[in-house]
């Protein structure tokens, strides 16, 4: 039998042992100089108003703004297309935007016009406010071939130089934030974990497009593959 001091200091130590998990669960990741924000295609197309708006994409500025404290090193993407892109349903006959294509290398969804190159659409938000922003790497400007990873082309092939430079920058892990979870930010963090990145996707400071189930299998893809999911309370 437990007498009345042992269950009095058993219940103090359990709730001090709570105090201090939920404190060290509250903030347990601390981005290092090791560590990079990738800042995904935050850009007027897929905001509010924008040609291929995500639901509530305007949501994740305060939130990246945020989190992109804590970090020295932050690179952001920009999708980039030229007039007439690949992935455009309005270049190929009869196609609707969300309709699919087999091209050479693989399936294409085909999307509305959008972030062409040198137009309002494309421009990164004017409320981002990371001046820290060190690089920004633009994708999708080759006519036949769509970019949604910030690393690799749809081609499986082509790099955008992303992992070299964060090699050269002694990088080790990659935190992915922006839109849309289920497309650039998802193929992103993929390509991040092919590349031997420590990879964390911040669920909360991203949002997804969700298209025939893409939500739910991007998330089952990541999670095979050793992304990591957090939230952005969970880094400070
Ligand atoms: C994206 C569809 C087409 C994205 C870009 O940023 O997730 N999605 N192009
Ligand atoms: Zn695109």
């Amino acid at each position: 039998m437990l007498d009345r001091r042992q269950v009095v200091a058993g219940l103090g130590a359990a709730v001090l042992a709570g105090l201090l998990s939920d404190e060290l669960l509250a903030a347990a990741i601390k981005p290092d100089d090791a560590s990079a924000l990738l800042v995904i295609d935050v850009q007027n197309c897929f905001l509010p108003g924008g040609s291929l708006a995500v639901k509530d994409g305007e949501q994740v500025v305060p939130v990246i703004n945020r989190i992109a404290k804590s970090f020295a090193n932050v690179v952001m993407t920009q999708d980039w297309h030229t007039p007439g892109h690949v992935s455009f349903a309005s270049v190929h006959a009869g196609k609707k935007p969300f309709e699919t294509i087999d091209l050479a290398y693989g399936k294409q969804v085909l999307w509305p016009d959008h972030c062409v190159q040198g137009t309002e659409g494309a421009a990164l938000s004017k409320d981002l406010a990371i001046p820290q922003a060190e690089l920004i790497i633009r994708k999708g400007f080759h006519n036949n071939v769509d970019s949604y990873s910030a690393f690799t082309e749809a081609d499986g092939k082509t790099t955008t130089g992303l992992a070299a430079y964060l090699k050269a920058r002694k990088v080790k892990r990659v935190f992915v934030a922006g839109l849309a979870t289920d497309f650039c930010v998802a193929w992103t963090a993929l390509d991040a974990r092919k590349a031997g990145f420590e990879t964390y996707v911040v669920e909360d400071a991203c949002r997804g497009i969700d298209t025939q189930g893409s939500l739910a299998k991007a998330w089952a893809d990541m999670a095979k593959a050793g992304v990591k999911r957090i939230q952005s309370s969970d880094i400070g």
